[in-house]
C-alpha cells in the first residue's frame, strides 16, 4: 500500500513539474527563440557536453577498477582455474580496448562535427573497402575468442578417469549440501529418492554393497593436489554448485546426475596465509571491530573475528533459505585428509547402529509402535508411543 501511494506521489509530482514547463515556456517574453530547431548556441553546447561526457566515463571507469579491484577473486586454487582466470583476462582486455577506441571516436566526432552556420554534411552513401574492414575484423576476434573458449571449456570438461579421481557426490537439498565420499572402493553406491526414509537422508540403497563404505557428512575435505569428481544430485528443485575460489560451477538439477572435476592446488591454511587474504581478513574485521563497538554500546553482543574458510555456495535462486545454503571446504594435505575421513562413520555403520537401536527399544518395548522423524537438522528422532 506505501509503494502505491509512493508511486501516485511521484506521478502527481511529475505532472506538476511538466505543468510547470509550460507556464514557464508561456511566459516567456516575445522575443525568445520559440523555434523548434537548434539554434548555434545549442549546437555548441551540445558539443562540449559530449567531450564532457566522455571525460566522466572514463574517470569513472579509471576509478571503478582502482577502487573496486580489492574485491577481485584472489588466485585460483584449482588447477583448470587460471586458463579461466587468463580467458576471462583477455575477453575483458578486448572489450575494454573497443569500448575506450569506440566511445573516444564516438564522442569526438560528435563534438567535432557539431552543428555550425554554413557548414555542410558531406553525402556519402557507401564504400565497400571500409565495409569490409569494420565487418571482417569483428568476425577474426569473436571467432579466434570463440574457439580459445571451446578449447578452455573442453580441457576443463574432460575428466579423464586414468588420473585416479576421487568420486564425491554433493547433494543439494532446500537448504543446505550434503558430501557423499564414496570410500574405499572409490565407487558411489546407487541412490534413489524413494529410499529417503529416517536417517538415509540421501536416499543410498542399502542393498548395494558399494554403498556400505561411503561417507555422509556436511562439510567437504579435499586432498591437495588429488584430482576430484563430483557427481551432483538434487532433492527437491534446480541448485547450482558454485565454488569461485576453485572457478567452478555446475548445476544440480533434479532427476539427473551432473558432473565436474577439479584438482585443488591451495590449501586453506596457505590461501589463508596469503598476502590477499591476510589484507582482506584484515579489512573485514576492522569493519567487525567498529560494528562490535556499536553493539556493546547498544550492550549486544560482539561479532567474532573473521577468518577464511573456502565456500561451496548455491547459486541459483532457490528459495527463501537460498542465501544461507553453503558448505564448508577444507582443503589439506593427503595424510590430513586421510586421518579425517577415517574418523568418519560409514553410512553402513550408521544403519547398522539404527537398527540396534530400534531392536533394543522393540524388545524392551514390545507393544510400542516405533516412529522415526527427521527433524530439521537431519538428526533422527527415536519417538516411542
Ligand atoms: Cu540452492
Amino acid at each position: 500500500m506505501t509503494v502505491f501511494l509512493i508511486i501516485i506521489v511521484i506521478a502527481l509530482f511529475s505532472v506538476t513539474v511538466w505543468q510547470m514547463s509550460k507556464i514557464f515556456d508561456l511566459s516567456r517574453g516575445p522575443n525568445t527563440d520559440s523555434s523548434q530547431v537548434a539554434s548555434q548556441k545549442d549546437n555548441k553546447v551540445n558539443g562540449y557536453l559530449m567531450l564532457m561526457f566522455l571525460v566522466f566515463i572514463y574517470v569513472i571507469s579509471i576509478y571503478c577498477f582502482w577502487h573496486y579491484s580489492k574485491f577481485y577473486l584472489p588466485e585460483a586454487a584449482s588447477e583448470h582455474g587460471s586458463e579461466v582466470d587468463t580467458l576471462m583476462f583477455i575477453t575483458l582486455a578486448l572489450i575494454m580496448f573497443v569500448l575506450v577506441l569506440t566511445q573516444g571516436l564516438l564522442h569526438w566526432f560528435a563534438f567535432k562535427y557539431r552543428g555550425e552556420k554554413g557548414k555542410k554534411a558531406l553525402f556519402f552513401a557507401d564504400n565497400d573497402k571500409l565495409e569490409f574492414i569494420w565487418t571482417i575484423i569483428p568476425v577474426i576476434v569473436l571467432a579466434g575468442l570463440i574457439i580459445y573458449g571451446l578449447f578452455t571449456w573442453s580441457d576443463i570438461m574432460n575428466i579423464n578417469d586414468e588420473d585416479d579421481p576421487l568420486v564425491i557426490e554433493i547433494y543439494a537439498y532446500q537448504f543446505d549440501w550434503r558430501a557423499r565420499y564414496s570410500g574405499e572402493d572409490n565407487t558411489l553406491g546407487k541412490a534413489n529418492v524413494r529410499f529417503i526414509q529416517g536417517v538415509n537422508q540421501l536416499g543410498v540403497d542399502e542393498s548395494d554393497p558399494y554403498g556400505n563404505d561411503d561417507v555422509i557428512i556436511n562439510e567437504l575435505h579435499l586432498p591437495v593436489g588429488r584430482p576430484v569428481l563430483f557427481k551432483f544430485r538434487s532433492q527437491d528443485v534446480l541448485h547450482s554448485a558454485f565454488f569461485p575460489h576453485f572457478r567452478a560451477q555446475m548445476n544440480v538439477v533434479p532427476g539427473m546426475i551432473t558432473q565436474f572435476g577439479f584438482t585443488p592446488t591451495i590449501t586453506s591454511e596457505e590461501m589463508r596465509e596469503s598476502e590477499y587474504m591476510v589484507e582482506k581478513v584484515g579489512r573485514i574485521n576492522d569493519i567487525r571491530k567498529d560494528k562490535s563497538k556499536e553493539l556493546m554500546a547498544a550492550g549486544e553482543v560482539p561479532l567474532d573475528s573473521y577468518e577464511f574458510e573456502y565456500y561451496l555456495l548455491c547459486n541459483k535462486i532457490c528459495g527463501q533459505g537460498h542465501y544461507n545454503m553453503q558448505m564448508k571446504i577444507v582443503v589439506e594435505s593427503e595424510e590430513d585428509y586421510k586421518a579425517w575421513i577415517k574418523e568418519q562413520q560409514t553410512f553402513g555403520a550408521t544403519m547398522a547402529a539404527v537398527a540396534d537401536v530400534s531392536s533394543v527399544d522393540v524388545s524392551t518395548n514390545e507393544d510400542d509402535a516405533l516412529e522415526e522423524d527427521l527433524d530439521e537438522e537431519g538428526n533422527t528422532e527415536t519417538e516411542l508411543e
